[in-house]
């Protein structure tokens, strides 16, 4: 065994609890000062936060005038989801609102991110807007303000209005988008500071035009479906030329989007620049045509004609310029080099690839930290927020009120850690909302899978906080990864 001088002895509290070790006695963990050499420290000023959406939390799905979306029914239609559960009541927290900033406030966290839904506020989509759904959000907003926490609002979280005609198989879908998010956010700019415009692209078209698993559970083929996801990102180009133009200036304008996030296999040059090219050819349709203002030659090629057709102008707006970029990371897709025409090759994850309750939930914390820098390298927007990161977990509440969800826990452990490598890097990651508050309505998975930092009893309502809950508040109160 090598010797160690005395010089390195003294050098970190890590070298020297190391040494206590080999020495067989024990010194205080933190011999040399307040914080250990190796803690996880994030940026001052950096924002955490959780985040919820409207129809996943809310119930009240009458109440006050509220209009029906295309969630109320999908999920009321036989068949389409677990155990035929509806988001009707959920969370209730259309009227326990008050109970849910007290969780947020517990925390300690600075800011919410929360969606708004447009058929509260246009019960059919246009026309005529209802006061009694603004007052609510206009309740809610006073709340979180009350207490000191920042509201970040996504305007669009997969709830649309039933009323539209051909939901986003139609242009026109684009278009009511925008003036939705004209009015809301000339209602609410005075205190929301930052919009998001839309969720996650491909699970409001893809998943729900082409696929089927989610409202509106259509299976569409390549052309209309490339058109529906035209007329998603046209709405979320035309919505920031609303917002822009309709709150003062200094508002903050982005999204909410769960590009595909491609980590090399091996972290050497020539996989990592594979796991580049790959995030711009994967995300094509979306994140790519957003940051560039046009759809990319590959994509075009790929799709050939059942590429989307665009008219004069879509791209431009659809091109806006963003103040941030919001990822919501969840997953990794491992990518190494080849020699191949696109210079890159996906890997399938073995059958024994570990993953969290839900069976698409796949383990791979690294992907945070390459979500980040792939987005960044490539297009380098002004700020970036994870918009959403989290776990589903086979919560078992005890009878004593308490959940001891060590795997979640586990997950965003792993999960900051890899964020803090690229706040130290100097990636601009500004803030990271935890997917989510509490247990709620999972779309096609009902109640059947439990995301929350906090246990719901879906018979009571009651909450209760998980471990996680309180690691969250212990973090964010140090700053740091614990
Ligand atoms: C996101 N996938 O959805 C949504 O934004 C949330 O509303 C949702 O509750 C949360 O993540 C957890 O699922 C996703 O299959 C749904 O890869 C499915 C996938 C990814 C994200």
């Amino acid at each position: 065994m090598k010797s160690i001088t005395r010089r390195q002895f003294g050098k970190t509290a890590l070298a020297s609890a190391a040494a206590a070790a080999l020495a067989g006695t024990s010194l205080p963990k933190f011999a040399f000062g307040e914080t250990s050499a190796t803690e996880l420290q994030f940026p001052k000023g950096f924002l955490w936060g959780c985040a919820t959406a409207a129809y996943q939390i809310e119930g009240g799905a009458k109440a006050d005038g509220r209009g029906p979306s295309i969630w109320d029914t999908f999920s009321h239609t036989p068949g389409k989801t677990y155990q035929g559960e509806t988001g009707d009541v959920t969370d209730d927290s259309y009227h326990l609102y008050k109970e849910d900033v007290k969780l947020l406030k517990n925390l300690g966290v600075s800011t919410y991110r929360m969606s708004i839904s447009w058929s509260r506020i246009f019960p059919n989509g246009t026309g005529q807007p209802n006061a009694k759904g603004l007052d609510y959000y206009n309740r809610v907003l006073d709340e979180l303000l009350a207490n000191n926490i920042t509201p970040y609002v996504t305007l669009f979280h997969w709830d649309l209005p039933q009323a539209l005609p051909g939901g986003w198989q139609s242009r026109d879908t684009s278009k009511a988008f925008a003036d939705y998010a004209a009015y809301v956010s000339k209602h609410l700019s005075d205190r929301v500071h930052h919009f998001m415009t839309t969720n996650e692209f491909t699970c409001f078209t893809d998943i729900g035009y082409r696929e089927g698993r989610f409202a509106p559970g259509l299976k569409l083929a390549d052309g209309p479906a490339n058109q529906v996801r035209h007329h998603g990102i046209l709405a979320h180009g035309l919505g920031v030329q609303a917002i822009r133009a309709n709150t003062p200036s200094g508002t903050q304008v982005g999204l909410a989007e769960n590009a595909v996030v491609y980590v090399p296999v091996i972290e050497t040059p020539e996989h990592i620049e594979a796991a580049r090219k790959a995030t711009r050819d994967g995300n094509a349709p979306f994140l790519t045509a957003l940051m560039e203002g046009k759809y990319i030659d590959s994509y075009l090629q790929r799709e050939g004609a059942n590429a989307p057709k665009a008219e004069p102008g879509d791209m431009e707006a659809i091109g806006s310029r963003l103040d941030f970029v919001g990822l919501n990371i969840y997953t990794p897709t491992y990518v190494r080099a080849a020699d191949t025409p696109a210079g890159y090759a996906i890997e399938k994850a073995p059958t024994s690839y570990p993953h969290m309750a839900s069976p698409w939930l796949t383990i791979g914390p690294e992907c945070i930290y390459w979500g980040v820098r792939n987005v960044c390298d490539l297009w380098k927007p002004a700020g970036i927020y994870i918009t959403e990161n989290g776990c589903s977990s086979d919560d078992v509440l005890t009878p004593a009120g308490r959940v001891e969800d060590t795997d979640r826990v586990m997950y965003l452990r792993n999960h900051m850690t890899h964020l803090h490598r690229a706040a130290a890097e100097g990636y601009p990651v500004k803030g990271y909302f935890l997917w989510s508050l509490m247990d709620n309505y999972e779309w096609a998975d009902g109640y059947g899978k439990r995301f929350g930092i906090h246990y719901v009893d879906f018979k009571t309502l009651k909450r209760y906080p998980k471990l996680s809950a309180e690691w969250y508040r212990d973090v964010i109160a140090r700053n740091s990864v614990l």
